[in-house]
């Protein structure tokens, strides 16, 4: 494989699962960000969906973060996907039902009222109660091996305890075994350098500029 290429929003999650991922296989990359608000047409010329992440490998183009993740976890031996099928299984649909939290948390960031604000976070709750009340077999989701599951849910952990670190919104608190489960993937060097340095100011000024709720918490 040729030194794959891929193209970021610098606060989207999809593309940190991809940028953990690569740090963890210690793949060597190139990335380059691009600008969401004005994508360039450089890049909607190479995205079907307009969407990032995007990879680039080998003059081909991949998209769609779970795809990403499945072929370079595959042609990047070992997997970090436990090797049990049926195990393995279990463990994608719960990374697809983590992938729905992330739009929670943008709905989150982006109500404008106290009340719209409350109702999105009671349904980002119930999707929090059902991952807490599966056995994670600590530390990890799979026991002492870490994997694409830990991956998955990493970037949500970090957006969590921004909320919770920023305007005191702890969804977590309630929830021990999530709150130690993230508490683990937070102190991981590659989840702790999937971001860049300015990633919180970023989120923080999106909020200033959507007028959320959180603003005014
Ligand atoms: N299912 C996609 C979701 C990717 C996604 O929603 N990316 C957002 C940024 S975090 C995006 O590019 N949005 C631009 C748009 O929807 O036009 C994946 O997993 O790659």
């Amino acid at each position: 494989m040729a030194k794959p290429k891929l193209i970021s929003f610098k606060i989207c999650p999809f593309v940190q699962r991809s940028v953990i991922l690569l740090k963890e296989k210690k793949i060597d990359f190139d990335i380059a960000y691009i600008d969401l608000n004005e994508p360039p047409e450089w890049f909607l010329a190479l995205s079907p969906t307009g969407k990032v992440p995007v990879l680039e490998v080998d003059g081909k183009v991949l998209f769609e973060s779970a795809i990403i993740s499945e072929y370079l976890d595959e042609v990047n031996p070992p997997s970090l996907h436990p090797s049990d099928p049926l195990q393995k299984a279990q463990n994608r649909a719960w990374m697809e039902f983590t992938s729905s939290l992330y739009m929670a948390f943008f709905k989150i960031m982006m109500s404008k009222t106290k009340e719209a604000g409350a109702e999105v976070i009671l349904e980002a709750n119930k999707q929090l109660h059902t991952l807490e009340k599966i056995k994670i077999n600590a530390p990890w989701f799979n026991g002492d091996k870490f994997s694409m599951m830990d991956i998955s849910i990493a970037p949500l952990f970090m957006r969590l305890a921004f909320l919770k670190q920023h305007f005191n919104l702890d969804l977590l608190e309630d929830k021990p075994n999530l709150q130690a489960w993230s508490d683990t993937t937070m102190r991981r060097e590659s989840v702790i350098n999937s971001v860049v340095d300015e990633f919180e100011d970023i989120l923080l000024m999106r909020i200033k500029g959507a007028e959320s709720f959180l603003s005014l918490i």
